[in-house]
């Protein structure tokens, strides 16, 4: 449980940049056995959509943003790295963002998260070219691939690489996130045999569960 006080505690930390709070407030929860879940997204993912609307509202500086995210990037792999998987999953996962897409941190999440379950994952990360992201498919022989989008304008971007996708490994299950794509999902991706919308954590165990990988 992350109480509201905490919250605002973590927040007020992060838009300050004082990184040292930050990870004593985490370190807490940690100590406190809250899950990794809850520390993902009722105080990292809750806290950067805060930083996101002060910006956009110019109550924080583009420095300041940067910095929370910054910090950020760096507490998901730390939380993360206190979460050992109780057994391997036999299934590789390659996670990316599109081209030109800059906004990593839900992916990263995602990626890490998919460790913890035991998944080997390959956390390919911000702005990579089309054709990087089918060679690494294909070099690492992916069972799933994990696409984000969070800028609406690399939408077209995402199409192409769908296509691209279904087009060389007809087969292979892809999942796609991001907030570039909150309304009318299931009609843009009714097209496609393998494409799954996903908005959130529950809906991705919900997923690996569907497809019987844990
Ligand atoms: C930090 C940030 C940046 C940083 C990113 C740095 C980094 N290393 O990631 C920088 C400075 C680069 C940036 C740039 C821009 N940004 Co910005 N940014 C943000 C901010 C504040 C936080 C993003 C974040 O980390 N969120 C927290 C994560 C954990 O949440 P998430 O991404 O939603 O991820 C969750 C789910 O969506 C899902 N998910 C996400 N990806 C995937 C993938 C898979 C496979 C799965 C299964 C699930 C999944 O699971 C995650 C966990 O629950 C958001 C505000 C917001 N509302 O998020 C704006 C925001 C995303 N940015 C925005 C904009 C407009 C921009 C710029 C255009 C600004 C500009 N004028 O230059 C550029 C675009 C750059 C580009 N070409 O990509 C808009 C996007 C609007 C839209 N939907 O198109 C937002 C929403 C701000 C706003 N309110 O207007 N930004």
């Amino acid at each position: 449980m992350i109480t509201e006080a905490t919250f605002l505690h973590y927040l007020n930390s992060l838009l300050d940049g004082d990184k040292k709070q930050c990870y004593s407030i985490v370190d807490n929860l940690i100590a406190n056995k809250t899950s990794l879940r809850d520390i993902f997204v009722k105080l990292f993912q809750r806290s950067m959509y805060r930083v996101g609307q002060m910006w956009e509202n110019d109550r924080c500086s583009v420095a300041d943003e940067h910095i929370a995210t910054k910090i950020t990037e760096g507490l998901v792999d730390y939380v993360a790295s206190h979460h050992t998987a109780i057994k391997d999953i036999n299934k590789i996962i390659v996670i990316t963002c599109i081209d030109k897409e800059f906004h990593e941190l839900g992916a990263r999440m995602v990626a890490c998260y998919l460790e913890t379950l035991g998944y080997k994952v390959f956390f390919v990360g911000s702005n990579t070219p089309q054709n990087e992201v089918l060679k690494i498919i294909k070099e690492k022989q992916a069972d799933i691939v994990g696409i984000s989008n969070n800028f609406y304008l690399n939408f077209t971007r995402l199409v192409a690489l769908l296509n691209a996708i279904q087009n060389e490994f007809p087969d292979l299950r892809t999942i796609v996130g991001g907030q570039a794509l909150a309304e009318g999902t299931d009609d843009i991706f009714k097209e496609y045999k393998n494409v799954k919308y996903i908005c959130s954590l529950d809906s991705l165990d919900e997923y690996l569960a569907l497809h019987n990988h844990h």
